[in-house]
């Protein structure tokens, strides 16, 4: 087999039927409204999460797909790796930091994958990446998370603030996340195309872990002004 040319093949990710990552809470609002793990207590690390929705009409095969932020293996990085798991179409996954929570309801993790949908978070399958380290989370101030495939292919990197740690792509696949800390990060719609924005307060809400955002509009179709 002639050996690829330099640059191609090996760092990009397969074209089509792709996740994506749909909301970020990388800043834990303060108070209550920073409890997105739904045990009662608001933890500035073990709050954090990635939202990821599948939105095609196939099942993708997560398995061994990985999760991290900008510190580098044994440096404090974050890293989940996805266990045995298929995320079904339009079906959504929440991968918890997990720092001293007690997540309700079904939960699967790097091991395990969770044994049914979780009712607690709009029937989303629902990891934690079982952190125990205080120094081991998203900063505020500046950092990005990298979705991966199990070769290592960058399928999507969100970055926000600054970082001394290069991004390790500068493609469309790096994608700008606006700055917040009283609220996570959602995109307007379940596809490529929605952008993200400063999740809106929703039943006193700052976050909405397990429910993605609508699905793209008809083409054509004139978007209706939300009525809240
Ligand atoms: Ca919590
Ligand atoms: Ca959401």
């Amino acid at each position: 087999m002639a050996a690829l040319a330099l640059g191609e093949g090996a760092a990009h990710a397969p074209a089509d039927n792709l996740p994506i990552i749909t909301e970020v809470l990388y800043a834990v609002p303060k108070g209550i409204a920073g409890d997105a793990s739904q045990d009662g207590s608001r933890h500035p690390t073990g709050d954090e999460f990635v939202e990821i929705h599948n939105p095609t009409s196939k099942p993708i095969r997560l398995s061994g797909w990985t999760i991290t932020d900008r510190n580098k293996p044994d440096a404090g990085q974050f890293l989940f790796v996805f266990p045995n798991f298929r995320l079904g179409p339009g079906e959504t996954a929440v991968v918890f930091n997990g720092l001293n929570q007690t997540i309700p309801g079904p939960l699967g993790d790097a091991e395990t994958t969770p044994p049914k949908p979780n009712d607690k978070f709009n029937n989303a399958w629902v990891f934690t990446a079982g952190n125990t380290s205080s120094q081991v989370g998203f900063a505020n101030a500046g950092d990005w998370v990298c979705l991966r495939t199990p070769k290592g292919e960058v399928v999507s990197c969100l970055t926000w603030g600054t970082t001394e740690e290069p991004p390790p792509v500068a493609d469309p696949r790096l994608v700008q996340l606006p700055r917040t800390s009283t609220s996570s990060v959602q995109r307007t719609l379940a596809t490529a195309e929605g952008v993200f924005e400063a999740h809106p307060t929703v039943r006193g809400l700052r976050c909405s872990p397990g429910t993605p955002p609508p699905p793209a509009p008809p083409a054509g179709a004139v978007a209706a002004a939300p009525d809240d």
